[in-house]
């Protein structure tokens, strides 16, 4: 299981409406034909849809991942796990325990951001699928984002949790995806790099 969940978060696009210069469908749709492996509805922050449009969107979204067979994960919102079929969830320290989470949600996936040494003692990391690292690299896109912490604390992780699924998030592109790779990372989780693309094909295979 951990093995193939590796593989899965290869390239890891997360994304909502407010992250896209045009449609999120047709960006969506790019990114899965160009090879993204596992999506991540994040509709929030400024100028993000609520409610029913919310929900909406994420039903049009959701069908391009399971045609494409791309691991679909909400970000936080545990009211669109089961209208979406969602294979899993994603929160950060801040949000709905993971331990709430297994509770409502025993055969979900559940994603954990840690940013530091502090948030993974005191996190229950058994109960966990996979660990997102980050703010790796500085980033405009996430309003409330952390300091960057760097590929070092990739590798810090990656010693402590030798087969921990793990990937890196914040700031990551094209440039220096590699470097996050090279520390231990499984895979890259990306906004601004696809949805900023002039050309969103190239940007997802040279990712
Ligand atoms: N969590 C930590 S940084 C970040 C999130 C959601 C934003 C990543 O966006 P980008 O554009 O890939 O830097
Ligand atoms: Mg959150």
């Amino acid at each position: 299981m951990h093995q193939s969940l590796r593989k899965s978060l290869r390239k890891y696009f997360v994304m909502g409406s407010q992250n896209c210069q045009t449609d999120p469908v047709a960006t969506l749709e790019l990114a899965a034909k160009a090879g993204i492996t596992s999506f991540q509805y994040r509709e929030k922050e400024k100028g993000a849809l609520i409610g029913k449009e919310k929900l909406e969107l994420g039903k049009e979204l959701r069908k391009i991942c399971k045609e494409h067979d791309i691991l679909f994960i909400v970000n936080d919102d545990i009211d669109l796990v089961e209208p979406l079929d969602a294979d899993g969830i994603h929160v950060g320290q801040d949000d709905i325990s993971v331990q709430k989470i297994r509770e409502l949600f025993p055969n979900k996936m559940i994603g954990l951001s840690v940013s530091n040494v502090r948030e993974v003692d005191q996190s229950p990391i058994q109960l966990v699928d996979y660990l997102g690292a980050g703010p790796i690299f500085g980033t405009t896109t996430k309003q409330d984002a952390k300091q960057p912490v760097g590929v070092d604390w990739i590798q810090s992780l990656r010693a402590q949790f030798p087969n921990m699924p793990l990937v890196g998030i914040g700031g990551i592109n094209t440039e220096n995806a590699h470097s996050v790779i090279e520390a231990g990372a499984d895979g890259v989780a990306v906004i601004s790099a696809i949805t900023n693309a002039q050309n969103i094909q190239g940007a997802v295979e040279q990712l």
